[in-house]
């Protein structure tokens, strides 16, 4: 399986996010994305290559222009302002009560664009996000050319990014972005099954009205985890997307046995379907010693992860998300991985 990876991925490293009360080092670090691809080399798992530039076009075919235009353009407009030291988070938000008009102050717009605290924007946040796109891009045309399967190594992450809201971590969404162009590339339907602990609100909310992707997730229940206002079962999708949106909230303390049962459930709903490809957001922070998660996965699981992926015997791009559990990210990613290609 060839690994698509950038070093662009350094450029963003937040310093803080606030937890508990305290501002902490963000959990969100580039060693995450190094020790995955340590393990990839290690396990010889395939090639490993840089992404080529698709520019603006596929991005934007997800994402709004004044958003990009934002996002892009953040951290000059800080420094020009005379404030090149600290990152930029937002602090207000325009929740119920309050307009919903675009501010032209910059931390107007960061409360704007944005759904929470926890994506800061770094003098190199912007290439580094726009070069992990291009890695999903990259992974995506090997698959659209006849790969059995690709790994995109993403890191910022990106299925918390709706078409123009920061959250989470994730400022664009690459997985999404990796699903357009598979449609715009002659896929009639793509299947996204989201893997990763916590519910992928923006790719939920970017295909909730839409039949030629299917979204399905598997996550921690949002009555108690993160993102908390997305990702109930009742959410089944609206318009021509109803009944393509499959959510599958587990409890707290979840191990492989509910998992795997939920894992079945979303499988037969993506056969049934039967989509020209699998596209999976890879989060491995289901993992029991996860530092922020609460489900109890162990490190074999993840090969049973691949597994069960494979059987569905789909065209599957891999499309790294979540994992912070920094010692064996890499150990649970590409245990998924070869599981795979070992089924
Ligand atoms: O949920 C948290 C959080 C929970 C527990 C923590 N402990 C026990 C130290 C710390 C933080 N924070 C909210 C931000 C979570 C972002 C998750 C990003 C992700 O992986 N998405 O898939
Ligand atoms: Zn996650």
């Amino acid at each position: 399986m060839l690994t698509f990876y950038s070093d662009d991925h350094r450029l963003h490293h937040g310093r803080c996010e606030l937890i508990d009360g305290e501002l902490k080092p963000c959990f969100e670090m580039p060693s995450r994305a190094d020790h995955v691809l340590q393990r990839v080399k290690e396990r010889n798992l395939g090639e490993v290559r840089g992404p080529n530039d698709f520019g603006m076009a596929p991005i934007e075919r997800i994402h709004g222009a004044d958003y990009l235009t934002f996002l892009e353009g953040a951290w000059a407009r800080w420094a020009a302002a005379g404030n090149p030291n600290g990152d930029l988070l937002p602090f207000t938000w325009p929740a119920r009560t309050l307009r919903h008009k675009l501010p032209d102050s910059l931390h107007g717009q960061l409360g704007y664009y944005s759904f929470d605290g926890g994506a800061p924007i770094t003098a190199g946040t912007w290439q580094a996000v726009y070069s992990s796109a291009q890695v999903a891009l990259s992974a995506q045309r090997e698959i659209a050319a006849g790969a059995r399967s690709a790994f995109a190594l993403c890191r910022p992450p990106g299925h918390h990014a709706a078409a123009d809201l920061m959250g989470g971590y994730c400022y664009l969404n690459n997985a999404a972005i990796a699903a357009q162009a598979c449609l715009d590339q002659g896929a009639l339907r793509v299947a996204i099954l989201d893997v990763d602990y916590h519910h992928g609100n923006g790719t939920q909310s970017i295909f909730y009205a839409r039949n030629d992707v299917l979204v399905t997730s598997i996550h921690g229940d949002p009555s108690f985890e993160f993102p908390f206002f997305l990702g109930y079962a009742d959410e089944v999708g609206e318009g021509a997307g109803r009944g393509f949106n499959l959510n599958l909230p587990l409890a707290a303390g979840s191990a492989w046995d509910a998992w795997g049962a939920a894992l079945d459930s979303a499988c037969q709903r993506i056969a049934a379907y039967a989509p020209d490809v699998v596209l999976v957001s890879l989060g491995v922070d289901t993992f029991k010693d996860d530092p922020i998660s609460q489900f109890k996965l162990d490190s074999p699981d993840y090969l049973r992860m691949g597994q069960r992926i494979a059987a569905l015997g789909k065209p599957t791009l891999f499309v790294m998300e979540g994992g912070y559990a920094v010692a064996e990210i890499g150990i649970n990613a590409v245990n998924v991985l070869e599981g795979f290609q070992g089924a």
